[in-house]
């Protein structure tokens, strides 16, 4: 509880025990800090693959491939951020290290890096320069750490892996400015030496909280942002912000529970830890010439969209570059395909400035449109800076002979999505049947 609240408690209390009970239970809900709700109100962030995995046409590198093999001769971040920000996305994570353990910026803590290939004369660093290029654009920038490393000869070896491990974070956090996100999979397996690391996650984080205390970190277990579960690029149709940290105690752990919880969440959970959805628009991570052919289309890409900033999620997308160093041309036209569908589905808000009521008894949102209007999609929200609360909802047109129901659901948070065949209606009602608090800032936003 912050001072405000306990001052607000303190009025309360000359009223009744039982209100200054439920604005405590209100008050312990727990909410987004700042960086979270901006991470969210982003709604779209694209991933990169690159390494020593595009020159070999490999999705997980076993850490003894030559350095010299990565020399990306048209290399170019700009074109990356370009088509980032035309696609309307608003970061970039690139992978600084994947699993085989080769660093993309020239790292001080071993030789497996760009600083031995042939590209830029060994003078390289490719997050040096997509940072450049994001400022340029008004990106921001994320960086992804694999704790799993097969080249390092110290991982398995767990002091002194997890000390060389803290040494990579704290140049990347360090040495380039602000950083929106830190991205830790859970993978954990063998080393060269063929041992197991055992990886110091409280350590990890409190790193990244003292060097970039406006960062959000991703993982499984968060702390501030977790998986959604699945690679696919759907989060649940029921999904809370909230989880319950007990149930993913750690990156990488495994079992049904974890994945309900990573799918779903837990309206009773105890920590703020909304979930991200991350998916590649090929099937692979990493670009493969022979996958060319199977970039997700335009429609796919809008599906996406739905099913993850659709379900109070976010979208990662994954835009692998190739070879040469550039977003292929396929992928930079399906990025500019989404924009333009996006932009024309959610051109205009015809509930925008129309006649609504809010009734606190029974929680309804009234709607009168003014005149019959034809709509397929319903942009449904609630103001989680205090909180996410609605577990159940139903919305109702009014038709000849009485109220008829448009669609239902369980949670909204940020941003509930549904999509229906199209219907006509004047008048709208909005339920929520059913809620974990009182419900706040609920909106209703309708489409063609
Ligand atoms: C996983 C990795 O094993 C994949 O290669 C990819 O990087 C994905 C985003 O995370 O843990």
């Amino acid at each position: 509880m912050n001072r405000r609240e306990f001052m607000a408690l303190g009025a309360a209390a000359a009223l009744s025990p039982r209100i200054v009970r439920a604005q405590q239970l209100r008050a312990e809900r727990p909410r987004p800090t700042p960086a979270q709700l901006e991470w969210q109100r982003d709604e779209l962030a694209m991933f990169l693959h690159f390494g020593v995995n595009t020159f070999t046409d490999r999705e997980w590198g076993d850490g003894t491939e030559d350095p010299t093999i990565f020399n990306p001769e048209r290399f170019d971040a700009r074109q990356w951020a370009r088509a980032a920000k035309a696609g309307g996305f608003r970061a970039m994570i690139l992978t600084a290290k994947h699993h085989d353990g080769f660093c993309l910026w020239p790292t001080k803590t071993t030789t497996h890096s760009v600083a031995s290939s042939p590209w830029r004369g060994g003078q390289g660093d490719v997050l040096r320069e997509m940072v450049d290029a994001c400022r340029a654009e008004s990106l921001k920038v994320g960086v992804y750490l694999s704790p799993w490393d097969r080249n390092a000869p110290v991982y398995g070896d767990s002091p002194r892996y997890n000390d060389f491990y803290i040494e990579q974070l704290t140049e990347l956090l360090t040495r380039y400015g602000p950083i929106a996100e830190v991205w830790f999979d859970g993978a954990n397996g063998e080393g060269p030496n063929g041992k197991r690391q055992t990886y110091d996650w409280p350590r990890v984080w409190s790193t990244v909280r003292r060097l970039q205390p406006n960062a959000v970190m991703f993982s499984d277990a968060g702390p501030d942002v977790r998986w959604i579960g699945n690679e696919r690029g759907v989060a649940g149709t029921t999904n809370w912000s909230t989880v319950d940290p007990a149930v993913v105690p750690f990156p990488g752990a495994t079992g049904d529970a974890v994945m309900r919880m990573l799918q779903q969440g837990d309206p009773n959970g105890s920590a703020w830890r909304p979930g991200e959805t991350d998916v590649s628009i090929r099937p692979g991570w990493f670009h493969h010439t022979a996958e060319d052919a199977r970039v997700k289309s335009v429609d796919d890409l809008v599906g996406l969209y739905f099913t993850s900033v659709g379900r109070n999620s976010k979208l990662l997308l994954n835009v692998p570059p190739t070879r040469a160093g550039l977003l292929s041309d396929v992928d930079v036209s399906r990025l500019a395909g989404l924009r333009s569908r996006l932009d024309s589905i959610f051109d205009r808000d015809i509930a925008t400035g129309v006649r609504t009521f809010w009734s606190p008894a029974d929680r309804t949102l009234n709607v009168d449109l003014g005149q019959t209007v034809r709509f397929s999609i319903a942009d449904l929200r609630e103001d989680v800076t205090g909180g996410q609360t609605v577990s159940s909802y139903l919305l109702e047109r009014e038709g000849a002979r009485g109220l008829v129901p448009v669609c239902e659901g369980t949670t909204i948070g940020f941003r509930k999505l549904e999509r229906f065949p199209a219907v006509e209606a004047q008048r709208l009602r909005l339920t929520i049947r059913d809620a974990v608090d009182a419900p706040r800032g609920i909106s209703l936003g309708l489409f063609p």
